[in-house]
């Protein structure tokens, strides 16, 4: 009987088991849990370049340090697979990012080893200082450990915590795990540091000499630090995160068990903030990946001995490249344009914007604040800027959208992919908030384009404008309307009845209340199934600011009730400017309000969550039917 490919990892329960291993096994162990990742990533698709770059890192921290009572904090979170498997999640990976399984992100509630729930980058050097300070006050002994990617770092939030760090005079451990790599190609003056740093030879050198003198005994600690302080004295100046206050220790190899772990034990007997600069590849170990990091940071399944393939059918057109070919043309016809991502080029669809006019495409960075403000910048200067975001990350820059562009009315086009439920990604993903959190700023507008055609004209017409406009699109592909060649717009504020009710034909008087559905975005065609079921009138409101009032208050006097249907919170969303605005022309009526309730939707298959939350056809029906005490219907 031929033994398991992953004898050793199946050993592993919990990082205790790992810490009973003998150091020798370690370089198996770590080569186990990397198959295996391979393995179960091409099973259930997920986040793989950046995983198989954290294998031994992950073992190499759960082996020195004692988690869970150590915290150790992920940034974004997209590579803790090894560390979800090392943690007792082995056999559970099987359901990463499905409805009911584990998450592809850290989870406080999933484990505790998941020191602090993220998604979002650039928070973890934040977290694990609080946690580091707050273990000072308590008087507990806890070692708190941030692992920060070369991309996260670039983010103005990772710098904010060094600079508070530095002062702090905690004991954390900062690890910059540099492959190089954000999602694309890193961006910005801090990589082209990164690079030099890492072409520090000389002081490399001294540098592992100051580590065997550090090593055997703790009472040479002090020495070997003065030796190291001299050696980067006399080679080089002292590092950026030297200026912030950290000790910075590195660049070491981070596949290189054998200098990690005694680099790591070493640290460990140091006080106050440490800065750990490892040097990894995104694909480790995967040849294809390694190649091809970009292709390989999030695909779905395939078959590790072929690797990604395109698909057999060409698969129907996203939103996103909708949104990549509008930009494309309407940069060809108006040479103001710029566009700007930040650190998104190939999600948002970019991809071919960059090559084709790459004076005027700017990738910021991690920097969503950054970004928002550069837009503004940019607008006040007569260039007409358009920020490609996902709704979940425009959240970094609400101040921005306010402060920035909206007071001053400048002419902004905001470009929300993502927007309304993402799936497999979950909540920290989710586009839910965007209709809450746009239409309360004033100037502002928001278009929520129902299909592909309408998401190319609304984004013509946001670009017309000469105020901030923001269009939102979900994640994916539409109905299938084809977009129209021209760069044509729709009227501004103004939606359309899509389907009147046919009303009552018989004799007897008319009993059922007269239904209107007023739909924003995407959700208007489940929404016109339901309707003919229910013989409702379906409105496409197309803009949830402003909001069509004269077409509002038309339906709304013509008819008994209405539904408001959204892929976005309730809590202050459209239907929630639809009550407002028969509130102030004194026209009531009965709004039933579609759309994401006040909580958080858990990950899965994106079809089935917007099932459960009664947005597709049958669930709008239902709800309908409950509200206004319809019979059920008869099929
Ligand atoms: C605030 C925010 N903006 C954008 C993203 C999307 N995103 C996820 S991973 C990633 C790249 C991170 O690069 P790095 O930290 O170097 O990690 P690597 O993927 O290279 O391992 C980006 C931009 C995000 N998670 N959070």
């Amino acid at each position: 009987m031929s033994q398991s490919p992953y004898a050793l990892l199946q050993t592993i329960n919990d990082p205790a088991d790992l810490r009973r291993l003998p150091r020798a096994e370690l370089k198996r162990l770590a080569a186990e849990l990397r198959a295996f990742v391979l393995d179960s990533v091409s099973k259930t698709g997920g986040h793989l370049s950046s995983n198989l770059g954290t294998v031994e890192l992950t073992v190499a921290l759960h082996y020195v340090f004692n988690t869970p009572h150590d915290r150790l904090v992920w940034d974004v979170g997209h590579q803790t697979y090894p560390h979800k498997i090392l943690t007792g999640r082995r056999e559970r990976m099987a359901t990463l990012r499905q409805l009911g399984g584990i998450s592809g992100f850290p989870l406080r509630s999933e484990s505790p080893y998941d020191a602090f729930g993220t998604a979002h980058s650039s928070t973890s050097i934040s977290a694990a200082l609080g946690m580091a300070v707050a273990a000072k006050l308590e008087g507990e002994q806890r070692h708190c450990v941030a692992v920060i990617g070369d991309g996260a770092m670039t983010a103005g939030m990772a710098f904010e915590a060094l600079n508070n760090a530095g002062v702090a005079e905690a004991d954390l451990l900062v690890i910059l795990n540099d492959n190089d790599m954000s999602i694309s190609p890193p961006v910005g003056a801090l990589n082209r540091y990164l690079a030099q740093l890492m072409s520090g030879h000389i002081y490399s050198a001294a540098k592992s000499v100051g580590k065997t003198v550090l090593r055997p005994v703790p009472p040479l600690l002090e020495l070997a630090k003065r030796f190291e302080q001299q050696a980067k004295g006399m080679v080089v100046p002292a590092t950026l995160f030297e200026k912030f206050g950290f000790n910075y220790i590195g660049p070491i190899d981070g596949h290189d068990l054998d200098s990690l772990l005694p680099t790591l034990e070493n640290i460990k007997e140091l006080k106050g903030p440490q800065f750990l600069h490892v040097v990894t590849k995104k694909g480790q170990g995967y040849k294809l990946a390694e190649a091809d990091p970009v292709a390989y940071h999030g695909p779905g399944k395939f078959d590790p001995a072929v690797g990604l393939v395109p698909p057999a059918v060409a698969p129907r057109q996203t939103f996103t490249q909708v949104f990549g070919q509008w930009l494309c043309d309407m940069a060809a016809q108006d040479e103001r344009l710029v566009g700007i991502t930040p650190a998104m080029r190939e999600g948002s669809g970019m991809v071919e914007f960059e090559q084709r006019f790459p004076a005027r495409y700017f990738d910021v960075g991690i920097a969503e604040q950054h970004a928002v403000t550069f837009a503004a910048g940019l607008a006040c200067e007569g260039l007409k800027p358009v920020v490609a975001i996902y709704s979940t990350f425009l959240q970094r820059a609400y101040d921005q959208m306010i402060h920035d562009v909206a007071l001053q009315n400048l002419p902004v086009v905001f470009a929300l992919d993502r927007a309304g439920l993402v799936g497999a990604d979950g909540p920290t993903h989710a586009g839910a908030y965007d209709i809450a959190f746009i239409r309360c700023i004033p100037n502002m507008a928001l278009a929520c384009p129902a299909d592909e055609r309408e998401c190319r004209q609304l984004l013509s017409t946001a670009y017309a404008q000469n105020r901030p406009v923001a269009v939102r699109y979900p994640r994916g592909a539409g109905v299938g309307v084809a977009p129209l060649p021209e760069l044509e717009g729709l009227p501004f504020g103004k939606g359309e009845i899509r389907r009147l009710r046919r009303g009552h034909a018989g004799e007897a008087p008319e009993t059922a209340p007269r239904i209107a559905i007023l739909a924003f975005g995407t959700l208007l065609y489940p929404a016109l199934q339901a309707a003919e079921a229910l013989d409702a009138t379906v409105v496409n409101m197309r803009w949830a600011k402003p909001l069509d009032e004269e077409l509002l208050l038309e339906v709304a006097a013509s008819h008994d009730a209405l539904v408001t249907v959204e892929e976005g919170a309730i809590t202050g969303g459209a239907g929630s400017a639809v009550t407002e605005a028969l509130n102030a022309a004194g026209l009531l009526r009965p709004v039933l309000q579609l759309g994401l309730p006040d909580r958080f939707i858990e990950h899965g298959d994106p079809v089935k969550l917007l099932a459960l939350q009664g947005l597709d056809a049958a669930g709008m029906e239902r709800s309908v039917r409950a509200r206004f005490e319809l019979p059920a219907a008869t099929v």
